[in-house]
């Protein structure tokens, strides 16, 4: 071979190399170019997916959704193993699917405040007992012409009636005395309702008179017995007859107590006075006194949590309640009343007794009693207990409350039985 082809072949594979280096070169390029794109449109669906942002993410994290469509890869670019692929992405396993994102309920104006309606005619809500305790009446007094048996058959009626026997043996005896050997069913009936009107008459007592502070009533009882709604009811009624109400949500104990409370007070059109559940109710009813001082407030209603009469410790929480509230107003709670439900019949008396000796109670709400025939227990808790009734529930709703007037009940408990129909007289009438 001579020296000048020699020569030519250097020059040739120099100039073959070079050139295979600048392809090599170029490749690396493009490789490196293909490396600096994200690696999603690469991956399998089944692993992108997953990496879809959940509805409530950023903005920001959407972008990676948009590269699943992008143009597919180009072949000439070295695909990027799994192992250029963040870790994060193999590592961790799909994520579970968006959850539902939970919006929270419109904020939404409360409604305005119902209109007070007038409460409604104790006759209504007295039918059942009426009913039951007439025909009682009615069978003892025409059953026999004998004395012993008309007192006996009346004793058995009251009872029966859940006026209790303590009560109905005062009041067979007071008629006894009274009648001596009179036995006309009218004489008879007469003087059985002057009796039971005695009753309740002695156990009256004028409420408390606050002078120029805020009244404050707590309201007690065991569970379920209507506590809340009394206080609901009363609040509608105090606000159009004392001004500004305060209630108290002194029940920090039952789920949904504090939310029930304010869904009554929104109804009433009055403040209520609260702090989270399990917070200690006697701080809520300080708190709530305190404002009503400042605020010049008319009346302060304390809801409390329902509690068995026999548990110990929950009747020290109630005298504990007492104690603090009276360090926000002296003298206050003035007025704490056991509410009582009408449907438990004789129960309500022993509640009232052992409540009694926790806390001084200065009277009682009989609810319920629109849905029982047990009516007659408002008098033996007077004369047992001689707890005046402040109050009675008739219904429901917020309207259904009357304060209760011994001369009414007594109308209206013996309305319809003198032969004129099922009709009460006054403002009792059915
Ligand atoms: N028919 C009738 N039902 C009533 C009356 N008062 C209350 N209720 C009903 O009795 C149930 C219990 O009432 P609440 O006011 O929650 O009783 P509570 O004493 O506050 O109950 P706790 O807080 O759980 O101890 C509810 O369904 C009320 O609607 C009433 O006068 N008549
Ligand atoms: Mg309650």
């Amino acid at each position: 071979m001579s020296s000048s082809t020699f020569d030519t072949l250097i020059i040739a594979a120099i100039g073959l190399a070079g050139g295979a280096g600048l392809v090599f070169i170029q490749v690396l390029i493009q490789w490196s170019l293909r490396k600096q794109r994200p690696a999603p449109a690469q991956l399998p669906r089944d692993l992108v997916e997953p990496m879809q942002p959940r509805a409530e993410a950023p903005r920001e994290a959407a972008a990676p959704a948009k590269e699943v469509v992008a143009p597919p890869p180009r072949v000439e670019a070295p695909p990027p193993s799994l192992a250029e692929v963040p870790p994060e992405v193999v590592a961790q396993p799909p994520p579970p699917a968006p959850s539902p994102v939970v919006t929270p309920p419109p904020i939404t104006a409360p409604p305005p405040p119902e209109a007070p309606k007038a409460p409604p005619l104790l006759g209504l809500g007295l039918r059942k007992t009426r009913e039951s305790f007439l025909a009682r009446i009615r069978t003892a007094l025409t059953g026999s012409a004998k004395l012993s048996e008309i007192y006996e058959g009346l004793e058995e009626a009251l009872i029966g009636a859940d006026v209790g026997v303590d009560t109905s043996l005062k009041l067979t005896e007071a008629l006894r005395t009274k009648l001596k050997n009179e036995s006309r069913p009218d004489a008879v009936r007469d003087a059985l309702k002057g009796e039971i009107a005695a009753i309740l008459e002695k156990a009256e007592l004028p409420m408390a008179d606050p002078g120029d502070v805020p009244l404050v009533i707590m309201l007690v009882g065991v569970n379920g017995v209507g506590k809340t709604t009394t206080i609901a009811k009363l609040a509608a009624r105090y606000k159009e007859t004392r001004g500004p109400v305060l209630v108290a949500a002194g029940d920090t104990f039952r789920a949904a107590a504090i939310e029930q409370l304010e869904v009554w007070c929104n109804r009433a059109g009055v403040e209520i006075i609260k702090q989270k559940q399990g917070s200690d109710p006697a701080a809520v009813a300080f708190d709530a006194v305190k404002a009503a001082v400042a605020r010049k407030a008319g009346t302060v209603l304390i809801d409390t949590a329902g509690r068995l009469q026999t548990k110990a410790n929950l009747m020290e929480e109630l005298k504990k309640m007492g104690r603090v509230i009276g360090r926000g107003l002296l003298g206050a709670p003035h007025e704490v009343w056991l509410v009582l439900d009408a449907t438990t019949g004789q129960n309500a008396l022993s509640q009232a007794k052992i409540f009694g000796e926790a806390i001084k109670l200065t009277g009682a709400v009989l609810a319920k009693l629109d849905s029982t025939a047990k009516g007659g227990v408002i008098v033996g808790i007077a004369g047992q207990l001689g707890i005046p009734v402040r109050f009675v529930g008739l219904g429901e709703g917020i309207e259904d409350l009357r304060e209760f007037d011994p001369h009414e009940f007594v109308e209206a408990l013996f309305a319809g039985g003198e032969g004129e129909g099922d009709v009460a007289s006054g403002s009792y009438a059915a």
